[in-house]
């Protein structure tokens, strides 16, 4: 498959502070230390500020109710009755989704807008009587309720003849300036990895950096996910991310043959390096010979399959499912990417409306009340103020050098809790490699939970104790802890 060595592309196309080279014979704390001081692109920042992101998979797809259609689909069968692509939007928006990211073109090689390159698109179609563009509509909606907007495009096309030869290259960039250059602004290009061709199918060779410049050039501030520099992908579609999540990882492990195959399941190919359980502690990024920041998106879909299926309205996840997958991705330093098709009317389902709904007011009630807001809470005898105030750009360090630090909280009363949510201020870097809260009772220091890495968001839940005097305490750091939020909430658990 395509051997590109990403890593010598690094160089190019990420931000200097985002990149470096560690030079043979550094010791294991100048190692350390440089990881720690390792920080995100301004892209990468904003793009992880957002949370929550939405996938939107529709063509067609949703119209002869497959999951992976083979490009030979008559483009008469997209027509959608009732699209509004203002709906899609606007619910995302409500449940707090900061950015969507369409499937300009999937698999099938079924273009949702009019490209000039090929005959298999919208404009082939009776919908809107071949004049419609449906990556315009989402586009404008998006711009018009002021959230992001990004593109799915595959790279593997069954439709186009020209995949398997270098013209093939070309076809695509023509198609992602088409993309980059007629919408607006875009925050996000999406590349899967994902290609079924078999080990005696088509064998294209991406031409990555061509790709990569291209985006830079036309849309610099978007990010490039999952086959690309900015946004890894977290090596499953559970919706659960890992429990240590290192945003600084090595850099010479991003062989990108390795980062397509490891998003290659249905292509038979190993499990590779993005599914390991850790991939930037210690004992990994001592060996590297540079680290990067490339951070952990989390896709899942809401339904079993990623495009709309009828026979699939009763098995929306609930929000209560919505809610352990935000712990378990946005709790666990990473992005969520929540899929949401849309029907054959081109509306979001009511199922999935309803399911979206109810998991933004499980979410505003669960972090409704923060007990710190009213504690008084201290390092060293000073009292800190920073830690509530929502602002991810003010933060806390301890004075001492020390990897270690004690934050001393006392309540306002007894109160009961179960749940704790941390931030470093990334923009310091990542740093927190193990913390533990404690809580005071029977006359004695107890621990509530503990955890390895923070990162841009922490979230922990534990069994309910109750306690008016708390300790967080930073056990080891790769540099000073700088954290920027705290909280301490009681979350309702159905019984
Ligand atoms: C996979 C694809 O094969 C699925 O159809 C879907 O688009 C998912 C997000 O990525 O690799």
């Amino acid at each position: 498959m395509c051997i590109t060595n990403l890593s010598s592309s690094f160089a190019q196309l990420v931000d200097p502070k985002s990149y470096v080279v560690i030079p043979p014979e550094s010791s294991e704390s100048e190692i350390i230390s440089r990881a720690a001081g390792i920080v995100p692109s301004e892209r990468q920042l904003r793009w992880q500020r957002l949370e929550l992101t939405a996938f939107l998979h529709f063509g067609v797809n949703t119209f002869t109710n497959r999951e992976w259609g083979d490009g030979k689909e008559d483009p008469a069968i997209f027509n959608p009755s009732e699209l509004d692509a203002r709906q899609w939007v606007r619910t995302c928006k409500e449940a707090g989704f900061k950015q969507v990211i369409l499937t300009a073109k999937h698999h099938d090689g079924f273009c949702l807008w009019p490209s000039k390159y090929t005959e298999h698109s919208v404009k082939s179609s009776p919908w809107r009587a071949g004049k419609g563009d449906v990556v315009k509509e989402v586009a404008d909606a998006c711009h018009e309720y002021g959230i992001g907007f990004g593109v799915y495009l595959s790279p593997w096309d069954r439709n186009n003849e020209l995949f398997g030869t270098d013209a093939y290259n070309d076809y695509f960039v023509n198609q992602l300036t088409e993309l980059l250059s007629g919408y607006g602004r875009v925050d996000e290009v999406w590349f899967d990895g994902a290609n079924g061709e078999g080990p005696e199918g088509k064998k294209q060779v991406y031409d990555f950096n061509r790709w990569y410049s291209l985006i830079r050039k036309l849309q610099p501030s978007a990010v490039i996910a999952v086959m690309g520099p900015d946004v890894r992908w977290v090596g499953t579609e559970s919706g659960y991310g890992r429990e240590t999540e290192w945003s600084v990882v090595p850099g010479d492990e991003l062989v990108q043959g390795k980062v397509a195959a490891s998003s290659q399941k249905e292509a038979g190919f190993a499990p590779m390096n993005m599914m390991d359980d850790d991939l930037g502690s210690r004992s990994k990024i001592l060996k590297a010979k540079s680290l990067v920041w490339y951070p952990a998106e989390i896709d899942v879909s809401i339904r079993p399959g990623w495009f709309y299926h009828p026979e699939e309205n009763d098995k929306v996840k609930s929000p209560d499912k919505l809610m352990d997958i935000y712990f378990s991705s946005v709790g666990r330093n990473g992005v969520l990417l929540l899929n949401i098709p849309p029907d054959k009317r081109g509306l979001l389902h009511d199922s999935d409306v309803k399911a979206l709904q109810g998991f933004r007011k499980s979410l505003d009630k669960a972090f409704e009340r923060n007990l710190l807001t009213k504690a008084v809470v201290k390092a060293s005898g000073k009292k800190i103020n920073v830690l509530t105030d929502k602002n991810d750009a003010t933060s806390w360090t301890p004075k001492a050098s020390a990897g270690t630090a004690v934050i001393d909280i006392k309540l306002e009363e007894m109160e009961e809790f179960n749940m704790l949510l941390l931030q470093e201020d990334i923009r310091k870097g990542q740093r927190v490699e193990q913390f533990s809260l404690e809580y005071f009772a029977d006359g004695e220091w107890k621990k509530a939970t503990s955890g390895t890495t923070v990162g841009y968001k922490r979230i922990l839940r534990f069994p309910i104790v109750r306690a008016d005097r708390l300790r967080l305490k930073i056990e080891a750091s790769r540099a000073k802890a700088v954290i920027a939020e705290a909280g301490v909430f009681k979350l309702k658990v159905k019984s």
